[in-house]
């Protein structure tokens, strides 16, 4: 063994981990934080929030990973890394690998702090300037969706997601009447919607008819399908959108099955965004290398942290697809944080993600990116430049929550 007493960054001693604890909190939403702490008080934050199943991701770190924390060398992150997904036996999954990747953050993080660098620059430094971002534009109808996409571009976005309630649904994925936010786990037990194929194909493609007309060929525009549609539909559907030149169209058809996105490619040539549900290299493989997709949405929080996604990174680079990470509201300000570092480093980045999170939740995690025309920006401080206000945090305690469930008309379930 080297003597590794003297390493610049601090001894073996100052970067023993002597505590770890969960911090489950609700300003707004429900979020859990992992904070890692070392001999010498430096500690690093990581998000270990999986959205309606957060207490299952706490249990598994207080449970069996604190324990093996405990004495550990902070600095041995990719050690600690493979102690935790190949040490468990049981491996992937969600909830291991967002519990591997609230570590995983949380020891980037302490890097940082002990090296006095931004995350960006422990992973190779600046690639570009901005992380250029997309906003969430939603409305009761094709009008009012074109409004509201107009609002985001008076906001000084460069690139918008686009989706409008279905005619005859009572409730449609990704509309709100909130402003700028969506928030989907409303109810403690799933709220049950309705889904038909049908009308959606109708109206999505006259949707984007009119986004055009409204707003010009200039701005970037994005839909989310949210795994609903057969294949051939969404072959369907992404054909029919091509006059509009979306810049992707997401999780057109559901993706444990690589295969099914073979329909898509034979039959459009609208980018495709995939992976947001994944959580391993394994789940984003066949897609990558068959070439099936343009863009990967496995981010950091779901997909074992900045070590892994790394990892996933590389591989789309291979094959000409680039990053398009998650960033929705239920992905804390931890791992937003993280992701505008990874995003600035990541020499295939696409787009990033951004839903902004509620004042409410701002408090709670102070942060250091900020958002400006249309982009947003790291900031230059140590580690990924994110707080937990933890006497704040504590006035906001956990609140059961789960995603909603969809069924067709005639009662059977689908995807929702
Ligand atoms: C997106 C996602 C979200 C998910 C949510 C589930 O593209 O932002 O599809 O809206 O539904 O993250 O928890
Ligand atoms: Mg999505």
């Amino acid at each position: 063994m080297v003597n590794v007493e003297s390493e610049p960054h601090g001894s073996r001693r100052d970067r023993e981990i002597v505590a770890a604890r969960v911090i489950v909190t609700s300003p707004g939403r429900n979020f859990v934080t992992l904070k890692i702490e070392t001999r010498s008080g430096v500690s690093g934050l990581g998000d270990a929030t999986l959205n309606g199943r957060e207490l299952a991701v706490a249990a598994y770190l207080e449970q069996h990973v604190i324990p093996n924390l405990i004495g550990r060398d902070a600095g041995r992150i990719e050690d600690t890394w493979q102690f935790l997904y190949r040490g468990a036996y049981w491996r992937r999954g969600p909830v291991t690998m967002t519990a591997i990747a609230a570590v995983d953050v949380a020891l980037w993080d302490i890097l940082g702090k002990m090296a006095g660098l931004p995350l960006y620059q422990l992973l190779g430094g600046r690639s570009r300037d901005v992380v250029l971002v997309y906003g969430h534009a939603s409305g009761r109808d094709i009008e009012e969706t074109s409004a509201e996409v107009g609002r985001f571009i008076a906001q000084g976005y460069r690139a918008v997601r686009a989706q409008c309630a279905v005619p005859g649904l009572a409730k449609s994925y990704g509309v709100t009447r909130m402003k700028n936010a969506y928030e989907p786990a409303e109810s403690e037990l799933p709220l049950q919607t309705v889904w038909s194929t049908a009308p959606y194909l109708e109206v999505v493609p006259r949707l984007f008819e009119r986004l055009r007309a409204d707003h010009g060929r200039e701005v970037e525009l994005l839909h989310d399908v949210h795994h609903r549609l057969t294949p051939i539909e969404a072959a369907r559907l992404a054909r029919d959108l091509e006059p509009y030149r979306l810049f992707w169209l997401e999780d057109a058809t559901p993706a444990e099955n690589p295969d099914g996105f073979e329909h898509i490619r034979r039959h459009s040539v609208t980018p495709l965004a995939v992976g947001e549900v994944f959580n391993s290299i394994w789940d984003c493989r066949a897609l990558l290398e068959r070439q099936l997709i343009d863009y990967i949405r496995t981010t950091i929080v779901h997909g074992g942290g900045i070590t892994h996604v790394r990892r996933i990174a590389d591989l789309a680079a291979l094959h000409g697809v680039r990053t398009g990470f998650h960033g929705a509201t239920d992905l804390s300000p931890v791992t937003l944080g993280a992701a505008v570092h990874f995003d600035t480093w990541v020499p295939n980045f696409g787009i990033q993600e951004y839903m902004r999170h509620s004042e409410q939740t701002d408090a709670v995690f102070p942060h250091d990116y900020t958002f400006r025309d249309g982009c947003l920006h790291s900031g230059e401080s140590a580690g990924h430049g994110v707080q937990l206000d933890e006497k704040l945090a504590a006035r906001f305690p956990y609140s059961p929550k789960q995603l909603p469930v969809a069924r067709l008309p005639d009662g059977t379930m689908w995807d929702w």
